[in-house]
């Protein structure tokens, strides 16, 4: 510290707003996500909107990649200070909040427009809102996307074809419990953990969208695909409350907006990347395979007793509206 509170006592500067300490900030924000995805286009934008609004006093240092861990290790180290913010999967909150699992019903979202409406609902700002119990706070709903099948062996069409597959999953129980539901052997692992545990036959396939799979090499052990959507990823921006909350009214409303803008970038981004990079699983020698209605209907018919099984272990009422 060069300028100490005694040296401006010294000099009868008691009442100095002390602009040059106290004021400035690193943001370290970790995820998973590759460096280029859509996701990390929107958290540059992030960090310049916050740079620049605050004229670089708040720097917000993006580690992407899994640099910094696993979703579920970043979540915890920004619920403890260790670093400043992360976005997870929604999926893996719901080991936080509960209340969040509702998001990680299968087919409950037909498209993104109407995932979106209900996040930006009220509804979706009360889901948030709960992760304040867990020292965090959550400045929006972040997109993923559609979660597509990935095998390293053979296609899948229908949800008989799961049976006894060893399916790589998030340590999600939601996702867990559907797998399972269907006959397949769901297999939770960090994301790190996932391209060796597909190279050395640990798992036999993999879901996550294509822009995730393709760009974290996944595609190559694992190059049948399936578009299935069989559920849409939001992923929540999160910031350690502790910090959020000793930070400038001004500062917390710059953070705001600029996370409001990246979602913005990133949502818009989202819209054409799912069939750009397709194409180039395609190209690359991948085979993607499109279902016929009826193999979807068969997909959204899989997942009643799933339904059945576990709408009481959620919030129904939450359940149900969404669902409307
Ligand atoms: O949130 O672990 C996963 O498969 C997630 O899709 C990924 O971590 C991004």
């Amino acid at each position: 510290n060069l300028i100490t509170a005694g040296t401006m006592a010294a000099f009868g500067l008691t009442a100095w707003s002390g602009v040059v300490a106290s004021d400035s900030h690193t943001i370290k924000f970790g995820n998973v996500i590759s460096a280029g995805d859509t996701q990390n286009q929107g958290y540059e934008l992030f960090a310049e909107q916050v740079a620049e609004r605050t004229d670089g006093r708040i720097t917000v240092e993006v580690y992407p990649d899994s640099q910094l861990g696993g979703e579920r290790e970043m979540v915890e180290a920004t619920q403890f200070g260790d670093i400043e913010m992360t976005a997870p999967s929604v999926g893996v909150l719901a080991n936080f909040d509960k209340s969040l699992e509702v998001f990680d019903f299968p087919f409950i979202f037909e498209d993104a427009d109407t995932a979106h409406e209900v996040l930006d609902s009220e509804l979706g700002d009360e889901m948030l809102a709960g992760l304040a119990d867990s020292g965090l706070v959550a400045l929006g709903w972040g997109e993923n996307g559609f979660r597509n099948l990935a095998m390293t062996d053979g296609t899948v069409r229908v949800p008989e074809d799961m049976e006894g597959v060893k399916l790589r999953t998030m340590q999600v129980p939601m996702h867990i419990a559907y797998w399972e539901s269907i006959g397949a052997a769901p297999t939770p692992l960090s994301f790190p953990e996932v391209f060796t545990s597909l190279q050395q036959g640990v798992v036999d396939g993999v879901e996550n969208p294509y822009e995730l799979l393709y760009s974290a090499r996944l595609t190559e052990p694992a190059n049948y695909l399936t578009e299935t959507r069989h559920i849409y990823d939001p992923e929540v921006l999160l910031i350690n409350k502790d910090f959020y909350e000793s930070l400038s009214d001004e500062d917390q409303e710059i953070i705001q907006s600029a996370a409001d803008a990246a979602i913005d970038e990133i949502r818009s981004l989202k819209e054409n990347v799912s069939d750009e990079i397709r194409a180039e699983i395609e190209a690359a020698g991948g085979t993607v395979t499109d279902l016929t209605e009826e193999e979807r209907q068969a997909w959204i018919d899989s997942a009643v007793p799933f339904y059945a099984e576990n709408a009481s272990e959620v919030d129904t009422d939450k359940l149900k509206a969404i669902l409307e």
